[in-house]
């Protein structure tokens, strides 16, 4: 892989290190969006420990090196492509509509798992059906609203009952560390699928390769059946 396709990537730190430990790969330098200075500042605040890495712990990814603000007031979820009635949600449409609780372990590629990981949400499969999936179609995409980090799921697996989009992580709606103020939730598959800070569902007739695939992941992220290196891309954790 060359180094100039990567965009700046965090090296796994927690916490305001993840701010300090940035590194830039390539010749374009960083661009900073934002300051994340204050993100986690309750969390870290009540219990650090309970985030340093090393136990079963999340660590908190961002490929582009910041987490966007989207205040739930702000928050739009769209819905398109090949589907009847393309449609813009706000957080409050989501939270009325259907939704499931879950427990599940979260893996990430790298080997770190967090087991019993709480969530609410609305199945993926609920929203498809709302939106009308179209003849042709075959996968769905997905947009953050970093900009950079995008994912796809074949349509099958798109209606796995446990794929959900997730407002609420551990009881609470889902922090801006953790891709808030909504979230993508793969449980079945490694860490990279479920895609932070939701931005758009696009459904299409062909499977577009997100920004991990991309960069060595791949494509079908399936926690059994893995076949691939422990860790795809250092570069990237
Ligand atoms: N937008 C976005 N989503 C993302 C990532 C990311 O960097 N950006 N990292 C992925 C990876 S590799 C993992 S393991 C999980 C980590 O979730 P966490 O940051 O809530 O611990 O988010 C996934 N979703
Ligand atoms: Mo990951």
């Amino acid at each position: 892989m060359d180094d100039k396709a990567a965009p700046p990537i965090a090296k796994s730190p927690v916490g305001r290190r993840l701010f300090l430990g940035l590194v830039a790969l390539g010749a374009g330098g960083i661009v900073f969006g934002e300051s994340v200075q204050n993100f986690a500042s309750t969390k870290l605040g009540s219990g650090l420990a309970s985030l340093l890495p090393g136990g079963d712990h999340f660590r908190i990814y961002s490929v582009t090196g910041s987490y966007p603000r989207i205040p739930t007031k702000k928050y739009q979820l769209e819905i398109g492509g090949l589907v009847d009635k393309p449609m813009t949600l706000s957080f409050d449409d989501l939270r009325a509509l259907p939704s499931i609780e879950m427990v599940k372990a979260f893996q990430c590629v790298t080997g770190w798992r967090v087991p019993n990981v709480s969530w609410k949400g609305v199945q993926l499969s609920h929203l498809l059906s709302m939106a009308g999936v179209q003849k042709g179609a075959i996968a769905v995409s997905f947009d953050s609203y970093d900009g950079t980090d995008t994912e796809s799921l074949t349509l099958d697996e798109a209606h796995i009952p446990d794929v959900i989009v997730a407002y609420e992580m551990y009881g609470q709606t889902v922090s801006r560390e953790h891709g808030g103020p909504v979230r993508l939730v793969v449980p079945q598959m490694y860490g990279y699928k479920s895609l932070k800070w939701l931005k758009s569902i696009h459904v299409a007739d062909q499977q577009v390769p997100g920004f991990w695939e991309q960069n060595g992941y791949p494509v079908n992220g399936w926690l059994d059946g893995w076949t691939g290196p422990t860790d795809p891309n250092p570069n990237l954790t």
